[in-house]
């Protein structure tokens, strides 16, 4: 019998939450395992001990498969699930996309892990770099229901939760973008993406422990 794929990460939401959301959506049992930071039997202590080629979190182990990086864990289930662009065009669209996320990503972690201290000085910095490129999102996203036009693809779950931790910090995040809000709410409630986000397997904490906010 096939054993149970394993995720693991940090008690975190980080990179692992769209992941999940697409294992939790597609209804894969999967083992979320959590590391820590202790001494001798935490990440740090082992993470070169594990045979896992580029070592990092999270890591995805499927039968022989086992291997790190967010963007290769989620591409490859989408893969595996029909969650891709089908022709060149949408693989076009889809490559966008997946840069646009990457940007805000970076932007997300210059904000609550390597700006100034000063949370709130850096805030319009933040904003000015990522509402213009929402709004361009916001309107394409009058026309479209997800991101690689009307069909489901690994990048909505990406989306999703960049919006959805934009809106812990900043809680009137969406009511500029009335479409984004429209979005997150019909993302929120595909199958098993609700149940999961609104039980106590979501970590609690969205950024590691080293973040000024969220962590
Ligand atoms: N590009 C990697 C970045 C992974 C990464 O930075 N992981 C952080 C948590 S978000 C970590 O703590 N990694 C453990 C390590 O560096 O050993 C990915 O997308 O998976």
């Amino acid at each position: 019998m096939a054993s149970t794929p394993v995720l693991a990460y940090w008690d975190i939401r980080g990179l692992a939450n769209p992941i999940r959301m697409l294992l939790e959506h597609v209804g894969v049992k999967y083992e979320f395992k959590v590391w820590d930071h202790e001494p001798e039997t935490g990440w740090f202590a082992q993470k070169d001990k594990l045979d896992i080629k580029f070592p990092n979190l999270p890591y995805y182990i499927e039968g022989d498969k086992k291997f790190s990086q967010s963007g290769a864990i989620i591409k490859y289930l989408a893969r595996k699930h029909g969650l891709v662009a089908k022709n060149e065009d949408d693989l076009i669209q889809q490559d966008i996309v997946d840069g646009l996320l990457q940007d805000f990503r970076n932007l997300w972690s210059w904000l609550v892990y390597v700006s100034s201290n000063d949370l709130e000085t850096d805030k319009p910095r933040y904003h000015a770099r990522v509402d213009p490129v929402m709004k361009q999102l916001d309107e394409m996203l009058d026309k479209q229901k997800f991101l690689v036009g009307d069909y489901l693809t690994y990048n909505d779950f990406i989306f999703f939760e960049i919006l959805d931790i934009n809106t812990k910090l900043f809680p009137d995040f969406l009511q500029q973008f009335p479409n984004l809000q429209k979005y997150h709410d019909r993302i929120q409630h595909l199958k098993g993406v609700q149940e999961y986000l609104q039980s106590d397997r979501n970590p609690k904490k969205i950024n590691g422990f080293v973040a000024k906010w969220g962590g």
